[in-house]
């Protein structure tokens, strides 16, 4: 088999996918690659890539016999709201410079990631369907809907086997988030830790779809390493793993640090988690390629905790 590209490498997923690559593959055969250089050493190769250059996507395709990219380069839907333009341009360039990069080397899968943000107010909102009305409201969802289409297109079309799910906000410890609405779920826990104190932007009621990193993680392998008949849907399938309002967080860390307190002040962020799902229907995930996730609220957050405060006091 040849070696496996991330791009976006450095960032709140790319990190952690990295050290499962490593595990899986072995640390020579995956090329680290992102628009900036790590702060710190990573075990692998790494190779500066900005997505946005199909030329130098395809030469390092090349250059290191990449059979298998995980294009995880984007903006975020908070951060895309400030600048909606470039969150459009990043996130459907860099899908269509991978997808393209499929379609006329010899790379032979592609994951590109997906989000619960390509539904929208008229969604249904409890166990959200694989197939519903879809009218997401950021940039970001509908780059990640316009993303979705094309992967399908290039499938159907050209017969490139790209792979894809729709993540929830994801939850991880060792490193942060990259400007997302779901963000406050991770910087909660750093603030509890530090100053026993947070303020969230969202309402105390706001009940949105989340996911630890290590199922989000294992979901993304079990995806990529299923034999291609079980993989039935080109667009991106629904991935979830539980759901939470900001109070019942604020509970759960409570149970193990009482003295924790939080207020709610909503932000502009609040309009784009009231127009996402509070909850997801995977099934067809869990029937077609067997998901099945093992991280609840209490076992998430009994696990951040105790990985934080080793990491932090
Ligand atoms: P992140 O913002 O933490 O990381 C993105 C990485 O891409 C960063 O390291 C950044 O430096 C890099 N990058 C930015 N512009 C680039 C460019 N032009 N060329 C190459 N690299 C570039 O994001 P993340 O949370 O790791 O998300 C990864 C993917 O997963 C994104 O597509 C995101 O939409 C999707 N996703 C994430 C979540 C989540 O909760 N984290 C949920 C749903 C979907
Ligand atoms: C975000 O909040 O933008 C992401 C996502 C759910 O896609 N975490």
């Amino acid at each position: 088999m040849g070696k496996t590209l991330v791009i976006g490498a450095l960032g709140q997923i790319g990190s952690e996918l990295l050290d499962a690559l490593y595990e899986l593959r072995g640390v020579d055969q995956v090329i680290a690659s992102d628009i900036r250089f790590p702060s710190s050493p990573i075990k692998g190769t790494f190779e500066k890539l900005d997505i946005m250059d199909r030329e130098a996507l395809i030469a390092l395709i090349h250059q290191h016999d990449i059979e298998e990219v995980y294009n995880l380069a984007a903006i975020l839907s908070a951060k895309g709201e400030k600048n909606p333009l470039f969150a459009w341009e990043l996130n459907m360039t860099g899908l269509i410079n991978t997808l393209e990069a499929a379609r006329t080397t010899s790379l032979s899968r592609i994951f590109w990631p997906s989000s619960i943000a390509v539904f929208g107010p008229n969604s249904p909102r409890d166990m959200t369907p694989q197939f519903c009305p879809m009218d997401p409201s950021t940039v970001y969802g509908i780059s990640k809907l316009a993303g979705e289409r094309w992967c399908e297109y290039y499938a159907l079309k050209y017969g490139v086997d790209v792979r894809s799910l729709r993540y929830p906000g994801l939850i991880s410890y060792k490193s942060l988030p990259g400007g997302g609405t779901t963000d406050y779920a991770v910087d909660i826990f750093h603030e509890a830790i530090k100053h026993a104190q947070y303020t969230v932007y969202l309402s105390a009621d706001t009940s949105l779809p989340m996911m630890y990193m290590p199922d989000a993680i294992n979901a993304t392998l079990s995806l990529m390493e299923a034999p291609v008949e079980q993989i039935k849907l080109r667009s991106s399938y629904n991935l979830a793993g539980f759901s939470f309002s900001p109070s019942e967080l604020v509970a759960e860390i409570q149970q193990h640090l009482p003295a924790f307190t939080c207020d709610y002040v909503p932000d502009f962020r609040q309009a784009i988690a009231d127009s996402w799902p509070d909850s997801i229907d995977d099934a067809r995930a869990r029937e077609d390629w067997g998901w099945k996730p093992t991280f609840d609220l209490a076992k998430m957050t009994q696990d951040m905790l105790a990985n934080l405060k080793v990491g932090t006091v």
